[in-house]
C-alpha cells in the first residue's frame, strides 16, 4: 500500500478522498492555494502545503509546485479527485517519471478517452453501442453531405476537440448544412485550434444515463450499476440518481456485462465511467471519464462499496477482490448538487456562511466541506456540498429528500437548496418522467419564483 498521499484537489472531494485515506491508514498531505488557508481539508489532513496564489493555474493546475509538494513531504502517490489534473494524461506520465503513483487510470487510457473521435472508434470496437454516424471526422463537405444522406435528418455536427457541450449544432434539414459545417468549423478552429468535425445522428429527448465501472489494470473489472444524470443545466449534472428510473434489471446488466467485459478487454485501471444517451430503449455511447466523479456517492449509497477506497487500492496493484456477484444493488439514491448561486438566475454568490446545519438522520449523507463561518472563495468552481439521500424505494428517497431538504440551513449567501424543494414536488420528477431537455424547459417555464 502507499505510505503517504498528497491530494491534488480542494473542496469537498479534498476531504473525501481524506476520509478513505484514513480509513486505510494511510496519512495525507493536503496542498491549497492562498486563498484556501483556512479550507477544511487543510485542516483534516496530517500535513499541508501551500502550492501558489489563488489562480487554479498557479495552484491546483501547477505541476510543478505539485511535484515539489510529493519530494518535500515524501507522498508516494497523488489523488488528483475531479477536475483541475484528473484526466490530463502528461500528469501522470510526469509523476510516473518521478516515481510517484497516480491514483487513476494509466495514462495511455486518459489520453484515448480524452479523443472524442479514438474513444468513440475504441468503444465501438469492444462492442459498446454507439450513435450511429460518420467513423471519425467528416474529410470534406462533400464527404459529409453524402454521410448525412445515410444517416439522415436530424443530425449533429460535433467538434472532434469538444466536450462539455461546446461546439455542437443540429441540423434539421439538408440546406443547413452547409452554413452548420462552416460555423461548427469555424467554431472549433478558434476555441481548440481543431477544426475536425465529425456527424451523429441526432437523438431528440434522450436521457443520459452513466455506467461506473472498476478495474484492476490485470483483467478483473466490474461494473456499479448506473446513475440517471438526465437533469442538467448548461451541461451542468444538477440532481443524480440511481438507478435510473427509465431501467429494469434486465437492461442494467445487460449494459452493464457489456461495458465490464470491454473494461476487462483493455485491462483498465481504477474507477471510471461510460455514458450514454438513452432514447427509445437503446443506449448510445458518447464518451468516457477516467476519474473519480462528483455524483459517485449515489452508486456508494447503493452498493455499500467505497469507490475511493477501491480506487486506492488498484492503484497501488492489488487484485480487484469484489466479483461482479458480490455487487447487490439495494434501494435508491439520489444527489443534489448544492453552489453557491442564485437559484433563479445562477449567479454566483460566494461569501460567508453565517449559518450552517446540514440535515442528518437515517439516509442522509451531506459531502461538504464548508463550516460554520467560512468565507467561500470566488475563484473556484460554486459547489457547496452535495446531499445524496438514501431510501428503499424511489419514493422514500423522495420523502427523505424533501425532509432533508427542509432541515438544511446555509446563510450568508444564496444557494439552489429552494431549486431542489421545487423539484422535489413535480409530478416528472416524481413520475421519474425527465430527459437530457427537462430542466432547461422547466426553468424557461420560469416555474421557480423568488
Ligand atoms: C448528443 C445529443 C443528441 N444527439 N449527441 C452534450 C454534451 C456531450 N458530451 C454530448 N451532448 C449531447 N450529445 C447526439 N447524437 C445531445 C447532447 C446533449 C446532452 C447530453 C447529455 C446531457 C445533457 C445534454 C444537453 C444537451 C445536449
Amino acid at each position: 500500500m502507499f505510505d503517504k498521499i498528497l491530494i491534488a484537489n480542494r473542496g469537498e472531494i479534498a476531504l473525501r478522498v481524506l476520509r478513505a485515506c484514513k480509513e486505510l491508514g494511510i496519512p495525507t498531505v493536503a496542498v491549497h492555494s492562498t486563498a484556501d488557508e483556512d479550507a477544511m481539508h487543510v485542516r483534516l489532513a496530517d500535513e499541508s502545503v501551500c502550492i501558489g496564489p489563488p489562480p487554479a493555474k498557479d495552484s491546483y493546475l501547477n505541476i510543478p509546485a505539485l511535484l515539489a509538494a510529493c519530494e518535500i513531504t515524501g507522498a508516494d502517490a497523488v489523488h488528483p479527485g475531479y477536475g483541475f489534473l484528473s484526466e490530463n494524461a502528461r500528469f501522470a506520465e510526469i509523476l510516473g517519471e518521478h516515481n510517484v503513483h497516480f491514483i487513476g487510470p494509466r495514462p495511455e487510457h486518459i489520453r484515448l478517452m480524452g479523443d472524442k473521435i479514438a474513444a468513440k472508434r475504441a468503444a465501438q470496437g469492444l462492442g459498446i453501442p454507439v450513435v450511429p454516424g460518420s467513423d471519425g471526422g467528416v474529410a470534406s463537405d462533400a464527404d459529409a453531405f453524402r454521410l448525412a444522406r445515410d444517416i439522415g435528418f436530424p443530425l449533429m455536427l460535433k467538434a472532434a476537440a469538444g466536450g462539455g457541450g461546446r461546439g455542437m449544432k443540429v441540423i434539421r434539414a439538408e440546406h443547413e448544412m452547409a452554413g452548420g459545417l462552416a460555423l461548427t468549423r469555424a467554431e472549433a478552429q478558434a476555441a481548440f485550434g481543431d477544426d475536425t468535425v465529425y456527424l451523429e445522428k441526432y437523438l431528440e429527448q434522450p436521457r443520459h444515463i452513466e455506467i461506473q465501472v472498476l478495474g484492476d489494470g490485470k483483467g478483473r473489472a466490474i461494473h456499479l450499476g448506473e446513475r440517471d444524470c438526465s437533469l442538467q443545466r448548461r451541461h451542468q449534472k444538477v440532481w443524480e440518481e440511481g438507478p435510473s428510473p427509465a431501467l429494469n434489471t434486465a437492461a442494467r446488466d445487460d449494459i452493464g456485462a457489456v461495458v465490464a467485459k470491454a473494461m476487462r478487454d483493455i485491462k483498465y485501471l481504477g474507477v471510471g465511467t461510460v455514458e450514454f444517451l438513452y432514447e427509445d430503449g437503446k443506449f448510445s455511447f458518447i464518451e468516457m471519464n477516467t476519474r473519480i466523479q462528483v455524483e459517485h456517492p449515489v452508486t456508494e449509497m447503493i452498493t455499500d462499496i467505497d469507490l475511493v477506497v477501491e480506487q486506492i487500492r488498484v492503484a497501488a496493484g492489488n487484485d480487484l477482490t469484489l466479483t461482479q456477484d458480490n455487487v447487490k444493488f439495494h434501494g435508491h439514491a439520489i444527489e443534489c448538487r448544492i453552489n453557491a448561486e442564485n437559484p433563479v438566475s445562477f449567479r454566483p454568490s460566494p461569501g460567508k456562511i453565517v449559518h450552517y446545519h446540514p440535515p442528518g438522520g437515517l439516509g442522509v449523507r451531506v459531502d461538504s466541506a464548508v463550516y460554520h463561518g467560512y468565507a467561500i472563495p470566488p475563484f473556484y468552481d460554486s459547489l457547496v456540498g452535495k446531499l445524496i439521500v438514501h431510501g428503499k424505494t424511489r419514493s422514500e428517497c423522495l420523502m427523505r429528500l424533501r425532509r432533508a431538504l427542509d432541515e438544511f440551513v446555509v446563510d450568508g449567501i444564496e444557494t439552489t437548496i429552494p431549486l431542489f424543494r421545487a423539484l422535489a414536488q413535480e409530478k416528472d420528477i416524481i413520475d421519474g418522467d425527465y430527459h437530457i431537455h427537462w430542466l432547461e424547459e422547466f426553468l424557461a417555464r420560469g416555474a421557480l419564483k423568488e
